[in-house]
């Protein structure tokens, strides 16, 4: 530390910090205002610079004395930022031993939107720290006793009502291994069972840290059946359609099967989410919609295959052949690649004739995990049916994802504090509130390479609600 690099990528980060901090309306944070790309954030501490900021706005004083002004701002700057590195590095990063970095950050201040504590986020992520690599996971699980005990897997208990429901999860992966582990541990409960299915494209080393994790955990195994999964395609339904086979056959009398992938994460504890979904009564939950024109599209023509240049290597590419209408008189209704869905209406689904057909009829769509579920759920007769005549249920009303969408967003809720992907917004930590607040059960996109102390916090509130609502739950708790 200390270099001149370090010094300019901290400033940057000061700056950019400023900027964000203004998006983020932390209550107690007023800014500067209106002054453009430069708006710090005026806490006590930066109260000078506010006011030569105001000072060279209304441009009374001579351009010599704006020079003089910029240095004293960079020397500001340089002070604030090396006080942030000199105080990080004391406390704040790794922990060796650990092999998962763990911030120093005081999460209840930032679920309180605490200015100081959120601004202090707002630094850790811009320093873009050492990821933690597939690697590492691959080197911990090579000792199963070591990773459970470092991992607190050997802490996490079950209380009755949990043992009593147990949960499936059909995780459907490609990268990032350490972002999965924590999916696990988050949703972790020794009554409850993981599926995972990775992709055939995906890296060795994270191939064989999955199979690491399948190796140590006793409730956690590899899909039997993998695809090679390409976005918008048929394989993508494939893929949580093997979990669900497996899981079916697994000794596990699970209630309640939910998918996930690599960039969700829960917003509620184990013990929460077991208490909600009795609430289903047995009923399914997830999105079922009218589809409107544009969706139509996706499966009244012949999609193919094809290589694309850019990052989805492969996309299906709508042609002009116009396709049969579906099957057995189905109406299709749309949704997204998101379920919770109860163990007797998976038995129907593995079961039924008019499924499987309608599954066939599906492979030449657009995105067909986007309107099989949402169909197959509205199928007269199944075991928790929505019935055609109901109205729509959206993604709002879904409790299964919490999703923010750009143009929506000062509309429908708050804006996006991380970033933006394809207009999906990938959480910050002054989200932490909202998400734990809003009433769905898990949320997505999530990135620690983004903003790893919203991962970290969120992580830490529901083990923190887990073990509350334990302890009012039940006396005895058992250990896997
Ligand atoms: C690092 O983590 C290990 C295991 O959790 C713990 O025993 C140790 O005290 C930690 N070390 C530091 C410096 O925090
Ligand atoms: C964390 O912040 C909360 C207020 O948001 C405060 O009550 C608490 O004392 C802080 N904890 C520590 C360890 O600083
Ligand atoms: C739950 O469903 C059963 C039938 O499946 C019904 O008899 C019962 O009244 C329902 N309970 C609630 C609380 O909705
Ligand atoms: C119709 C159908 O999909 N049947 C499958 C149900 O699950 C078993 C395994 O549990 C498969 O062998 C069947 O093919």
């Amino acid at each position: 530390m200390g270099s001149v690099r370090t010094l300019s990528l901290d400033l940057a980060a000061v700056v950019r910090k400023s900027r964000t901090s203004r998006k983020t309306r932390a209550p107690r944070t007023s800014s500067c205002g209106g002054l453009g790309r430069v708006a710090p954030a005026c806490g006590t501490r930066m109260n000078r610079k506010c006011f030569i900021l105001r000072l060279r706005r209304k441009q009374i004083i001579p351009s010599f004395f704006s020079l003089l002004t910029l240095c004293v701002l960079l020397l500001i700057s340089i002070h604030i930022s090396s006080h942030i590195s000199k105080s990080s590095h004391s406390s704040a990063f790794m922990n060796i031993s650990q092999t998962l970095h763990r911030y120093s950050i005081n999460c209840s201040a930032i679920y309180d939107l605490d200015p100081v504590e959120v601004g202090k986020s707002l630094v850790i992520r811009r320093k873009h720290l050492a990821v933690d690599d597939d690697d590492s996971l691959i080197s911990l699980t090579f000792n199963c006793p070591f990773f459970l005990k470092t991992r607190g897997y050997d802490d996490v208990c079950a209380s009755h009502e949990e043992e009593s429901f147990p949960l499936a999860y059909s995780l459907v992966v490609h990268k990032s291994a350490w972002m999965v582990e924590r999916l696990i541990k988050a949703t972790y409960s020794p009554s409850n069972i993981y599926c995972i299915h990775y992709d055939q494209k995906s890296s060795v080393q994270f191939i064989t840290a999955m199979e690491g994790l399948a190796q140590c955990l006793p409730n956690v195994f590899i899909a039997s059946k993998r695809e090679s999964v390409f976005y918008a395609s048929i394989s993508r339904l494939k893929a949580d359609l093997n979990c669900l086979s497996d899981l079916l056959r697994s000794d596990f009398k699970w209630k309640y099967v939910i998918n996930l992938c690599g960039q969700d994460f829960p917003l509620r504890s184990n013990i929460e989410l077991v208490s909600e979904l009795k609430k289903l009564n047995g009923s399914n939950m997830l999105e079922t919609s009218r589809p409107s024109k544009a969706k139509e599209e996706r499966f009244t023509f012949h999609y193919e295959l094809k290589d694309v240049s850019f990052e989805y290597q492969k996309l299906p590419v709508k042609t002009q052949q116009k396709k049969s209408p579906p099957p057995h008189g189905i109406e299709v209704f749309s949704g997204n690649a998101y379920f919770v869905l109860s163990r007797d209406f998976v038995m129907h689904l593995n079961s039924s004739d008019v499924v499987e057909d309608f599954l066939a009829w599906s492979e030449d769509t657009y995105s067909p995990d986007e309107h099989f579920w949402a169909t197959v759920v509205r199928l007269p007769g199944v075991p928790g049916e929505v019935p055609r005549s109901q109205p729509d249920i959206t993604d709002l009303m879904s409790k299964t994802r919490l999703v923010k969408w750009e143009y929506l967003e000062e509309k429908l809720y708050p804006h996006c504090s991380g970033q933006h992907v394809r207009s999906v917004c990938i959480f910050g930590a002054a989200e932490l509130r909202w998400l734990l607040n809003y009433g769905h059960w898990f949320a997505n996109k999530f990135d620690t390479k983004v903003d790893p102390i919203l991962v970290q916090c969120l992580e830490e509130k529901l083990e923190e609600k887990q073990k509350l609502f334990q302890s009012i739950a039940s006396s005895d708790c058992n250990k896997g």
